[in-house]
């Protein structure tokens, strides 16, 4: 029979599973890995191909806005490709677990959305929609893309569209920020998964709930700067982990009835 493998959780950690109320997850492009999405950092990284700083600024729009609308037009079409993977059905799926859980993501794919997870914030914006340079007006990626794949389309006021996404430099959105540092300053538990957690202020969520005595779970096959912090680690793809980890929690909340 296949399945999650068994994943025994360490006696505390199982006991503050079992408390647990308020959930947070924390997530990173290495939970969109085994949906077919590059990560940013690392080998095989969308930026070890190209420099961050000549794409995902806006001063790299503003020298060369077609460049960078042709990159997030590509990007835009594998997303709309990409389906939802194990990872992201499993943590929609702890909403029955954790009624009031969030999940606090830095992908701007919609995947955890596609996935059913409703309490979302995603803090570094959307591929889905992009908005004027110069009156702000939103409107759907897919719409833009259509109407023009190779270069920057304009607004009818006369401004450049771009990506609704978060770039180097600019700030996050305020609401969004300020949701998840509130969940994450009084979580019982905060799972980090597929993050190098090297982004701030996004990263330093995992402090924040540390701090606040949250049992942090981090989940990634490679350590990052807050291994440290965590009760357990998961050195696995989130496909898999996330699933195992899932029936771990089923039982040991069973257990505890
Ligand atoms: C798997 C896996 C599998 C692989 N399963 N895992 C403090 C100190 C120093 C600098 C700063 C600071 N505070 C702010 C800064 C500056 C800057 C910053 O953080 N720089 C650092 C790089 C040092 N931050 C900013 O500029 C932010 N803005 C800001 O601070 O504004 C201030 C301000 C205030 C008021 C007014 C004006 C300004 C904005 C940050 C925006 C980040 N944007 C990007 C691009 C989004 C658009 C796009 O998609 O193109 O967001 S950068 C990129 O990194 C993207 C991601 O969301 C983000 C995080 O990456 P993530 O998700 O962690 O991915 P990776 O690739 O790094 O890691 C993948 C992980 O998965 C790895 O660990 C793998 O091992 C693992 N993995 N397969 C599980 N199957
Ligand atoms: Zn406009």
């Amino acid at each position: 029979m296949s399945g999650p493998e068994r994943l025994a959780l360490p006696g505390e950690v199982a006991e503050r599973i079992a408390r647990a109320r308020r959930v947070v997850v924390f997530s990173g492009a290495g939970v969109s890995r085994e949906s077919g999405l590059d990560t940013f950092r690392g080998a095989g990284g969308l930026w070890e191909r190209m420099r961050p700083e000549e794409l995902a600024t806006p001063e790299a729009f503003q020298r060369d806005p077609d460049r960078v609308w042709r990159w997030y037009a590509w990007r835009f079409q594998h997303v709309a490709e990409a389906a939802p993977n194990p990872a992201h059905l499993a943590f929609a799926r702890w909403q029955e677990l954790f009624p009031s859980i969030l999940v606090v993501t830095q992908n701007v794919d919609s995947l955890h959305r596609r996935a059913g997870s409703r309490r979302l914030v995603e803090l570094h914006g959307s591929l889905a929609t992009v908005f004027c340079q110069r009156c702000g007006r939103r409107r759907p990626m897919a719409q833009a893309v259509a109407a023009s794949p190779a270069s920057a389309p304009r607004c009818e006021c006369g401004g450049l569209l771009r990506p609704g996404v978060v770039w180097f430099g600019e700030a996050l959105p305020v609401a969004a920020l300020e949701e998840a540092l509130e969940e994450a300053g009084r979580a019982d538990l905060f799972v980090s998964a597929g993050t190098s957690a090297t982004v701030y202020p996004a990263a330093g969520l995992i402090e924040v709930a540390w701090r606040a005595g949250a049992c942090v779970i981090e989940v990634n096959p490679e350590p990052t700067p807050f291994t440290r912090l965590a009760a357990l680690r998961l050195a696995a793809p989130a496909g898999q982990a996330v699933p195992e980890l899932t029936a771990a929690i089923e039982r040991c909340r069973a257990q505890a009835g």
